[in-house]
């Protein structure tokens, strides 16, 4: 309750704010994207992990609010970097709760948001997890064609922990698979881990969706992803998610 209500007040006094994951081609050369991660730095209570208040957010009923910030916001900040120069091939990815993609207002809200921020369709991307693709698949079908048709991109995030059916997911037809870091972690040890990781390269790959690892800390991952085929990677070997100023310094290197 304490934070429902610290939270309520946290938009008003300018507490939110947003980092930047860069996320890399699987040869470490280009800099094909940013996930807006999200960030909240309380007076008192100092920064307060979006692990911890996106769920009271969810469950009270203020992810709309939040998520509609973070969408603008995130949209505002990739349109500056595409004038600035940055790759137009560049994507903006942002992470969407059970709550927003099923608001019926979504769709109307992306429409506007581009509009207003002028940024291309396809810089971006929309991220959803298994368990929100797969609450209500028929409908969350629906909005994903609905959202196709604008030209954003559309991910699946966490993928692998969540249960998906696989009929399903040919039908959902986005763009991205977001393998979950569990999965990266012990891959150059665990035989189960680099399985799992090629049944879904090769699913992702017959599909014809592109693939992201997340959570890659080491070489020895990144080569062994590249290895099996994976498209991108994203994890503390290139960055850690990075205030708007580090993310361009860090652009800057990398362009
Ligand atoms: O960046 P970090 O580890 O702190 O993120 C923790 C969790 O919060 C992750 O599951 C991430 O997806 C989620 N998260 C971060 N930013 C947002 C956001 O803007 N919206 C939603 N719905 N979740 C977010
Ligand atoms: O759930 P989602 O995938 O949106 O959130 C990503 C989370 O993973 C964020 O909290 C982010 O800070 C964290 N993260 C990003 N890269 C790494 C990494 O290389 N290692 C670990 N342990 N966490 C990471
Ligand atoms: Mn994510
Ligand atoms: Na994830």
């Amino acid at each position: 309750l304490q934070l429902e209500s610290a939270l309520r007040q946290a938009l008003d006094r300018h507490e939110l704010h947003l980092c930047f994951q860069p996320q890399v081609s699987i040869d470490g050369r280009r800099l094909v994207g940013a996930e807006a991660l999200l960030r909240w730095t309380h007076p008192q209570l100092g920064v307060i992990s979006p692990a911890e208040f996106i769920p009271v957010a969810e469950g009270s009923g203020q992810i709309l609010q939040v998520g509609e910030w973070v969408l603008r916001s995130a949209a505002r900040q990739m349109k500056q970097w595409l004038e600035q120069g940055y790759p137009p091939a560049m994507t903006m990815a942002v992470n969407l709760s059970l709550a927003q993609f099923r608001h019926p207002g979504l769709v109307e809200l992306v429409v506007d948001v581009l509009q207003e921020t002028g940024l291309p369709a396809h810089c971006l991307e929309l991220e959803l997890t298994e368990s929100v693709a797969m609450h209500d698949p028929a409908a969350a079908i629906a909005v994903v064609r609905r959202l196709r048709a604008l030209g954003v991109l559309l991910s699946i995030d966490d993928f692998g922990t969540g249960y998906s059916s696989l009929s399903y997911l040919k039908q959902f037809e986005v763009h991205k698979l977001k393998i979950d870091q569990s999965f990266v972690q012990h891959i150059n040890q665990d035989g189960h881990d680099q399985s799992i990781v090629r049944a879904i390269l090769g699913m992702a790959s017959s599909l014809g969706m592109l693939t992201i690892a997340e959570g890659v800390e080491t070489a020895a991952q990144r080569d062994e992803l590249e290895r099996l085929g994976c498209d991108e990677v994203q994890g503390y070997l290139y960055s850690k998610p990075l205030p708007a100023a580090e993310f361009e310094a860090f652009a800057r290197r990398h362009l």
